[in-house]
């Protein structure tokens, strides 16, 4: 995929839009007192890059994957709640809708979650079902030219303050009985539960979806009837490397909070361990090559299921390793709950969890060699 915006430009207008919108409130947001979701895809709109990935022509910026990730990484090196709205509302929340969308649906949501006024969310698992994506139980019959949802999705990143939901729900029987819908947060029947009080990211609402008898115009299904799990699982696939830049912002914003200390401690005459501080080094290295070349897949039209599973189990493990290290490296002062090294051990265990756990990119890698 060409990209419309020259990268220069793109790297200067993120790295002003770290400066001035995220660094700023990056304490508060791993308190949990920042501002909300709805807020920091707003301000993303007003730096133009709420539409990061979407063409000129739906108010996008028109950027490729590449310059994704390294907004996305640039994010999470400040706060990594702020990165994980972006990259939802981005990624799985609009990326499914640039891919299936009709020219219809293209023009009533786009412009919308390109300029920052709505926030996007993506609603795929459930509290019975977690992992095993094809055992949703949401329901939608359809009646005419409307299908009516019942059920209720868990753990959705941005539930609450979210203005469109893409659900997958069930028309059928197993993987061919899914199909994918774009549900507005204002509809009668549609609600949420309380945001859920997390480990870390305290600065992203996660919470449950209730669907109770909402009337969603057949108009809204994204793709055709049945074609729901593939619109999920390739919007996940392309979803993976937006984590992964995630976790390589947070490995090297681990790495930024244990590398002065460690200086300040050698100038003082105190030993320092060397050794860690390049293991870290070369493991967020890795890992962001890794991304970029799952990346780069992507903008070619390649299937990126097997490297963004790569991509995405190597980054997130190195994350929660170098975060790790970077508390060690601290102590005792990383002990404190504010300390950048404690907020990013905190942060970092959750890359491992969502958009599919490190146990189910597993199962990827290996299915992709030990198929027949
Ligand atoms: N892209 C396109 N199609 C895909 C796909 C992909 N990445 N992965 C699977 N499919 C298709 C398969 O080809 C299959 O279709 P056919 O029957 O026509 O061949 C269908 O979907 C079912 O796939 P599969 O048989 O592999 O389903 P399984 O139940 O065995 O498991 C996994 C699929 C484990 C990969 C899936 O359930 C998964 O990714 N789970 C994790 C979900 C997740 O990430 N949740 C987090 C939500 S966001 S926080």
């Amino acid at each position: 995929m060409s990209t419309d915006i020259p990268h220069r430009e793109l790297t200067h207008r993120v790295a002003g839009f770290v400066a001035d919108a995220i660094t700023p409130i990056a304490a508060a947001m791993a308190r949990g007192h920042g501002p909300s979701p709805k807020r920091i895809v707003e301000s993303a709109g007003e730096a133009g890059l709420a539409g990061l990935l979407t063409p000129e022509a739906f108010g996008g910026a028109g950027g490729n994957h590449g310059d994704f990730i390294q907004f996305i990484e640039t994010v999470a090196r400040a706060d990594a709640s702020s990165a994980v709205i972006l990259d939802v509302h981005l990624s799985v929340g609009t990326e499914p809708l640039l891919v299936f969308g009709n020219d219809d649906q293209k023009s009533r949501y786009l412009r919308r979650l390109a300029s920052g006024e709505w926030l996007a969310a993506f609603a795929l698992t459930e509290a019975a079902g977690g992992s095993d994506a094809v055992a949703l139980r949401t329901r939608a019959a359809r009646e005419g030219e409307t299908y009516v949802l019942d059920g209720a999705k868990a753990f959705i990143t941005g539930a609450g303050d979210a203005d469109l939901y893409i659900v997958m729900a069930r028309t059928g029987d197993g993987a061919h009985g899914v199909s994918a819908f774009l549900v507005e947060a204002a509809w009668p029947g549609v609600s949420t539960g309380p945001p859920l009080a997390k480990m870390g990211l305290h600065g992203s609402w996660t919470g449950e979806l209730v669907l109770d008898g909402v009337r969603v115009p057949a108009a809204n299904r994204l793709g055709d009837e049945g074609f729901g799990f593939t619109v999920a699982m390739s919007a996940l696939d392309s979803g993976r490397v937006g984590i992964s830049a995630q976790a390589v912002g947070i490995a090297q914003g681990a790495l930024d909070a244990a590398v002065e200390p460690s200086r300040r401690r050698r100038d003082a005459g105190s030993e320092v361990d060397a050794d860690a501080i390049a293991d870290m080094e070369a493991r967020t290295a890795a890992a962001r090559q890794l991304t970029r070349y799952a990346a780069a897949l992507v903008d070619a039209g390649r299937r990126v299921t097997h490297d963004a599973a790569i991509a995405k189990l190597y980054s997130t493990d190195t994350c929660v390793a170098v975060a790790q290290s970077a508390v060690d490296l601290c102590a005792p002062e990383s002990g404190a709950e504010d300390h950048p090294a404690a907020v990013r051990f905190r942060d970092a265990k959750a890359c491992q969890i969502y958009e599919g756990t490190n146990q189910i990119q597993r199962v990827v890698i290996a299915r992709h060699l030990l198929r027949d």
